[in-house]
């Protein structure tokens, strides 16, 4: 397992990665080009600056956190084969700067939703919060507007302006596109690539949808166990595999995570661990990512990680808002680099109890 922090590029980030490598075990980075809209090619330039950003602060590249997918191969439109064309030259090109793990998303529309963005803890932090009710009754265009005001002024990963100004004319290009449609233009974009990840050994680690379940009636497709066994058997090939988000899959009460990843031996390629505290039934609020502050058993999570041989980069999620932190919601330092601490006493626990 390699430790890892998120980081959103000069002039994206406030957190310099000077601040990042000071963090106990911390080996890299996961980035992305953030001005790169899907559809578009990387150009090795780009990708050779990040990498010496990171380089020169002690860091590598862990992994791209995403090469986001593009709606026409999302709802198969018919440019979609332009677009999976430029997907794999982006492919080529971060192969062969040397670059083995890509995270993406397949949900429609927008990538994860909460309702809240900062809502107020007993213990004075804050953090991000879903309540289906309150998603129920509102459009989404109101919600924008309130993300908007909630987010410090940063920008969100995966609601950046340029899509979410076309909100309406994106979901019209779903409009015929349920679950089974969905999951068949998954397969056809997944075999178009896997030829340039044999080629490089670039592992694809889709990240589960977030919550784990269909929002604003928009599909979902990888949301627990089964499901996305389906997808790894669409397409069965080994660079086909997941990001472990447990805080995405643990959304849903009903999702046995230690199961699910000791099921996905060689198929985690990523993982995201966090705490999420279930409060009912579509309602639950991010939280530290130690157990006893969650819904969910990191210690187990962390074993069953540790049991499948999980060796690829690792990193805390979403944080709580603590110290006076004015960062980009769930993405500020303090609480992730209590995150990374914490995990980190996990699994130097768990080795040298596999090796009394
Ligand atoms: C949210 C993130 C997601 C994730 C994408 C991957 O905080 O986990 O935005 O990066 O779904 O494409």
């Amino acid at each position: 397992m390699k430790m890892t922090f998120r980081w959103f590029g000069t002039g994206h980030d406030p957190i310099p990665l000077a601040h990042i490598r000071q963090i106990p075990g911390c080996v890299g980075v996961i980035t992305t080009l953030y001005d790169k809209q899907p559809g578009e090619t990387w150009e090795r330039d780009r990708i050779r600056a990040l990498k010496k950003d990171a380089a020169d602060n002690g860091l590598e590249i862990s992994g791209i956190e995403s090469v986001n997918v593009s709606d026409a191969i999302k709802a198969a439109l018919s440019d979609r084969d332009r677009d999976i064309e430029t997907y794999i030259k982006t492919l080529d090109m971060l192969g062969s700067e040397g670059i083995r793990m890509v995270c993406y998303n397949f949900m429609p529309v927008f990538d994860w939703t909460r309702s809240e963005l900062a809502r107020p803890r007993s213990d004075g932090s804050s953090v991000l919060a879903y309540d289906q009710e309150r998603i129920d009754g509102i459009d989404p265009e109101t919600m924008l507007a309130d993300m908007d005001s909630a987010s410090n002024g940063f920008m969100l990963p995966g609601w950046e302006p340029e899509r979410m100004a076309r909100i309406k004319e994106l979901f019209q290009l779903y409009r015929d596109v349920d679950s089974e449609r969905l999951l068949e233009n998954l397969a056809y974009f997944l075999r178009a690539i896997m030829p340039v990840c044999d080629k490089w050994g670039i592992d694809m680690a889709i990240h589960p949808d977030d919550p784990a379940w269909p929002v604003f009636g928009l599909p979902r497709i990888v949301t627990g166990k089964e499901s996305i066994h389906r997808l790894l058997k669409a397409v069965d090939n080994p660079h086909n595999g997941v990001t472990l988000c447990t805080g995405s899959l643990g959304s849903n009460p009903a999702n046995d995570i230690p199961d699910i990843i000791r099921s996905l031996k060689g198929r985690v390629h990523f993982a995201h661990l966090r705490n999420v505290k279930h409060r009912s039934p579509g309602k639950f609020e991010e939280a530290a990512h130690l157990s006893e502050d969650g819904s969910l058993d990191m210690y187990e999570i962390a074993r069953a990680l540790r049991d499948i041989g999980f060796d690829g980069p690792l990193r805390p999620d979403h944080g709580r808002m603590i110290w006076g932190e004015k960062g980009m919601p769930g993405y500020g330092l303090y609480d992730r680099a209590l995150g990374i601490a914490y995990l980190n006493g996990l699994f130097e626990a768990i080795d040298r109890e596999g090796r009394r």
